[in-house]
């Protein structure tokens, strides 16, 4: 009955934790390894997702992997772990397809074996669907065949039952027992059709439910004004009516110290950047005091975080007059950023980019091919080379990341343990494993390694791959001297 009921809803646009991007990246310590963690989602749910990961210590024998939700995380409720398949070209590099059963916060666990023992770690990712898959043609038709083949097949066994069930062999059936034959298959076809119905109804009802489940992981809406010149007010709706239920019963939560990581890009140009720190008033309303703003159309993204370590991103886009007057942050995280328009920049800018009193960020070049997981090098150094010596940890972390698509369709923050919000390393924290090796905070500890780095220039890397193709504007900040700068690189990526 398939092919009949069958929708073919397109993909939709994928949603979830950053805007059209699903994929989850990881980088950081598991114990004595390091290791670089990629989890390639599935578009509907169930499904596959891959998990690859690479060693970067180079001494990793074995990877087990076992998924848990990371709400109310127990390691004890765990199933049997799956264990990931060596490569043979990089005996370093390790993948394994496991199915995701159910939507919403998931934890991976890892256990690694190797040279210098066991050890564990455990990433948080979400799980969602991002839209319908079509039934292809060649599948539907074949489905169809079969179907009308079995009911066909059906009608005519009845028949025959009927008709010939009780006589002797070789003996013909006698024209009332005919007509009787008739008259029972005609019912068996009328029972038949009703139950493709009660199929087609069922399957109509399946179609509905996981296409509400798509609309409830749409990025939820941000809808802004301005109350008084200074003041943003903002109010996070969910494109479903359910998603007002979900919040109240599972509240947010600060993520990096913040409710909420507001980003305003003025479109089309990806020319202005701010990013602010809303408050959370009694009603529920965001607000945030607007720093002297430059007139135009911005798109807004609205980064929070549920208590399961869910992460939202709400998307929105305001026209703002300019703005005058004194520099009033809301807080004291907010920073923004101006400079040349992303169009006018060309497709692949240069890979330097100034930063205050001389200094300099510097990509180091890395593939600029959609779907290539990468660490993604910043190096910060003085006009002639050397290194800086006055980078500070910029809300807990050695940088923060925003990558961008000129279309905005794509919106991704990432920090240098990957894609995970911190908040959600909280609640999959592993017992008998160090503090510090808990990947949480190997967050933090990055930042630490990278403000003590001597000799070479301090770096700041973000493990993540651009979902598709497109031009893209990268925003890495960091602080320096107690002033958050921000390096803009643009890349046209294939
Ligand atoms: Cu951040």
């Amino acid at each position: 009955m398939k092919p009949f009921v069958l929708l073919c809803f397109l993909l939709s646009t994928p949603a979830g934790a950053h805007v059209g991007s699903s994929d989850a990246f990881f980088e950081g310590d598991a114990g004595p390894y390091h290791v670089f963690v990629t989890i390639r989602k599935p578009p509907v749910v169930p499904g596959i997702a891959v998990f690859e990961l690479r060693s970067r210590t180079g001494d990793v024998g074995e990877v087990k992997i076992a998924l848990g939700a990371s709400y109310q995380f127990d390691e004890k409720l765990l199933p049997v772990p799956d264990t990931a398949a060596r490569s043979t070209a990089d005996p370093q590099f390790f993948s394994c397809g496991i199915w995701l059963m159910a939507d919403g916060p998931l934890a991976a666990v890892i256990q690694l074996d190797g040279s210098k023992g066991k050890a564990r770690l455990a990433i948080p990712f979400t799980s969602y669907p991002q839209g319908t898959l079509p039934l292809g043609n060649a599948l539907g038709a074949g489905l169809a065949a079969l179907m009308l083949f079995l009911a066909a097949g059906m009608v005519s066994i009845v028949s025959a039952a009927a008709r010939e069930g009780d006589l002797e062999p070789d003996a013909l059936a006698p024209e009332p027992r005919m007509r009787h034959a008739r008259v029972v298959a005609a019912a068996a076809a009328i029972v038949i059709v009703g139950l493709l119905w009660a199929g087609k109804q069922w399957w109509g009802a399946e179609a509905l439910a996981h296409r509400d489940l798509v609309d409830f992981f749409r990025p939820p809406k941000l809808e802004a004004a301005i109350e008084s010149p200074h003041r943003l007010v903002l109010k996070v709706v969910g494109t479903h009516p359910n998603w007002a239920r979900y919040t109240k019963r599972i509240p947010l939560v600060p993520d990096h110290g913040h409710l909420m990581h507001l980003f305003l890009i003025r479109v089309p140009d990806l020319d202005r950047m701010w990013h602010l720190h809303p408050v959370r008033r009694d009603n529920g309303d965001f607000f945030a005091f607007l720093p002297p703003v430059d007139a135009g159309r911005y798109h807004l993204f609205g980064d929070i975080v549920d208590k399961n370590g869910f992460p939202w991103t709400a998307v929105g886009e305001i026209d703002l007059p300019a703005i005058g007057g004194p520099r009033n942050n809301s807080d004291e995280d907010d920073s923004d950023w101006a400079g040349a328009s992303l169009a006018a920049s060309g497709k692949a800018r240069g890979m330097v980019c100034p930063l205050s009193g001389g200094a300099r960020m510097v990509w180091l070049p890395g593939p600029l091919r959609a779907g290539i997981a990468t660490q993604f090098r910043f190096r910060i150094e003085n006009a002639d080379g050397s290194p800086v010596q006055d980078m500070e940890p910029y809300m807990g972390m050695a940088g923060h990341a925003e990558f961008v698509r000129s279309d905005l369709a794509v919106f991704a923050h990432i920090h240098p343990a990957g894609t995970a919000p911190m908040a959600a390393f909280e609640l999959v924290r592993l017992s008998g494993t160090p503090e510090q090796s808990n990947a949480g905070m190997r967050g933090m500890q990055h930042a630490a390694m990278m403000m003590t780095h001597t000799g070479s220039a301090p770096e700041v890397s973000f493990p993540y791959a651009f979902p598709s193709p497109g031009s893209y504007r990268i925003f890495v900040q960091i602080k320096r001297s107690g002033r958050v700068e921000t390096g803009v690189f643009d890349a046209g990526v294939e």
